[in-house]
C-alpha cells in the first residue's frame, strides 16, 4: 500500500513537471514572436527564410549575419525600397513600416540569399 502511494506521488510529480515546462515553453515562444524576430544569415540561406507577421503593424527584424563574405553584406526589400548593410557577427535591426497583407521578398544584393516576408 505504501509503495502504491509513492508511485502515485511520483506520477503526479512527473505530470506537474511536464505541465510546467509545457507552459513555460509556450510563454517563451509567444514572447519570441512579439518582441524580436531574428533571422540568421549563414551558408547562403536566411533562417528562417519565411517570416509571418501581422498586417498593419510596424515590424522590427534582427538580421544576424554570420557569413563574412560580401555576398551577405546587404539585405534588400525591393518592394519596400529598403536596403540595409549588415554587420558581421552582430544582429542588425531592420525596421519595417506597417504593411498590407501580401508577400514581400527579401534578398541579398546579388539575390543569392532569398527570403519571403508573409504579411497576413
Ligand atoms: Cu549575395
Amino acid at each position: 500500500m505504501m509503495t502504491l502511494a509513492v508511485n502515485i506521488l511520483g506520477l503526479l510529480l512527473i505530470a506537474a513537471i511536464v505541465w510546467w515546462f509545457w507552459l513555460a515553453g509556450r510563454q517563451i515562444s509567444a514572447a519570441h514572436f512579439s518582441e524580436s524576430l531574428e533571422v540568421m544569415v549563414k551558408d547562403g540561406v536566411y533562417e528562417p527564410d519565411t517570416i509571418e507577421v501581422p498586417a498593419g503593424r510596424p515590424i522590427t527584424l534582427h538580421f544576424r549575419r554570420e557569413d563574412p563574405s560580401p555576398c551577405a553584406e546587404y539585405v534588400v526589400f525591393p518592394d519596400l525600397d529598403i536596403s540595409r548593410q549588415l554587420a558581421v557577427h552582430e544582429a542588425t535591426e531592420v525596421s519595417l513600416p506597417a504593411l498590407d497583407t501580401g508577400k514581400y521578398p527579401f534578398t541579398c544584393q546579388m539575390k543569392m540569399y532569398r527570403g519571403t516576408l508573409v504579411v497576413e
